[in-house]
């Protein structure tokens, strides 16, 4: 057993509390943080009967409604784990606490989740080759074809506007204006090319959000899909809390905003950056291979990258202007470092 120690901002007895939370009482052999999502923190934790979890402690302030994100969690669980349709793609068991419920509070107030591990999976950070980005795509097409038979009411807003792209046009001019920590001054060429790209794509961004019948998980960027570690089938979609009522361009051009170049979101050196446009294609075919978009879509497909790398970029400055107050950084200026790249990445998409 290892004794309370901290790992990457957790102690293990609080994990221990969390899981003894899931009646499991085994102790904690290992655990391991992991990195890449900028909202709630996670950690994979082994324990003595060789058990494998994946632990989440929830980021409340982003995701205020909680019992929306049960109920919702709830009927996505249901329709992947207890319908008997076979399905190509999965998502992972969540653990039931007491009650049945998916959550569990600490008396500290955090709350937390947890899903058994998906064993053998491993979540890329780029998509390497066209080959990977077919398969990377597929799933996510094959998510959202599948929550098109979610039966009952739509799922609930787990978020609300979060895709609402002239609300984020207006959250960036906000910022802008309150300056709370007054840097706004060092990005005036970012703020300018903020205003020219969304002037560009206002018209197709409202058309692009538009049409939401039914759910799709509204965050597919590439690393939210849990790939087989030896032969890199698809295994599983995770990062299910904005999986609700949308529009499936907007999944598509969450995975070609994320998927078009092989830097990471918040690499440095984006001059020398080119798009890889193969794997584009390979994005847009995989998703169409397996979900059906009507004709007025298709004709929308080409702005749907450029929507959602701009959408993202308006968001990454407005918090380098809060005081990176909503996605998680490790060193300052890392959100102005991810604006700047997803604007230059909307130009090189736009020059087609
Ligand atoms: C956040 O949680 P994560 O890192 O998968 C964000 C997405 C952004 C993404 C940018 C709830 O996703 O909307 O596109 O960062 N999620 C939320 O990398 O805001
Ligand atoms: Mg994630």
């Amino acid at each position: 057993m290892v004794a309370t120690t901290r790992v990457g901002s957790v102690s293990t007895e609080r994990l221990r509390a969390v899981l003894r939370a899931y009646q499991i009482n085994s102790d904690i052999t290992e655990v391991v943080r992991i990195g890449g999502g900028h909202i709630h923190h996670t950690w994979s934790v082994t324990t003595a009967d060789a058990a494998g979890y994946v632990v989440q402690e929830l980021n409340v302030q982003v995701f205020q409604d909680l019992s929306a994100c049960e109920e919702n969690l709830r009927r996505i669980d249901d329709l992947f784990h207890l319908s008997d349709e076979q399905r190509e793609i999965t998502i992972p068991h969540h653990l039931r606490a007491a009650a049945d419920g998916l959550h569990v509070l600490l008396p500290d107030g955090s709350a937390w989740r947890a899903t058994h591990r998906v064993e053998g999976s491993i979540a890329p950070q780029v998509v390497a080759t066209a080959d990977e980005a077919v398969v990377v795509a597929r799933a996510f097409g094959t998510f959202a074809s599948a929550l098109r038979s979610l039966p009952g009411d739509p799922l609930r807003e787990t978020i609300p506007r979060f895709h609402d792209f002239r609300w984020r046009v207006d959250q960036l001019r906000e910022s802008r204006i309150t300056d709370r920590t007054g840097r706004a001054s060092g990005v005036h060429r970012e703020l300018l090319e903020a205003d020219a790209l969304a002037a560009e794509l206002l018209g197709p961004a409202g058309a692009v959000a538009a049409g939401a019948t039914h759910a799709v998980h509204n965050d597919a960027k590439v690393t939210n899909l849990l790939i087989d570690r030896e032969g890199g089938a698809a295994r599983a979609v995770v990062d299910l809390d904005t999986t609700m009522p949308g529009s499936a361009l907007v999944d598509l051009g969450e995975l070609v905003r994320s998927g078009a170049s092989d830097r990471a979101e918040d690499a440095h050196d984006i001059e020398t950056m080119e798009v890889r446009w193969p794997v584009i294609h390979a994005l847009i075919d995989g998703f169409r291979d397996a979900y059906e978009f009507s004709a007025a879509e298709v004709a929308l497909i080409r702005y749907a990258g450029p929507v959602l790398a701009v959408e993202n970029g308006m968001r990454f400055l407005a918090d380098h202007l809060d005081g990176d107050t909503y996605f998680s950084v490790d060193r300052p200026g890392q959100n102005l470092d991810r604006a700047r790249m997803q604007f230059r990445l909307a130009v090189e998409l736009l020059r087609t």
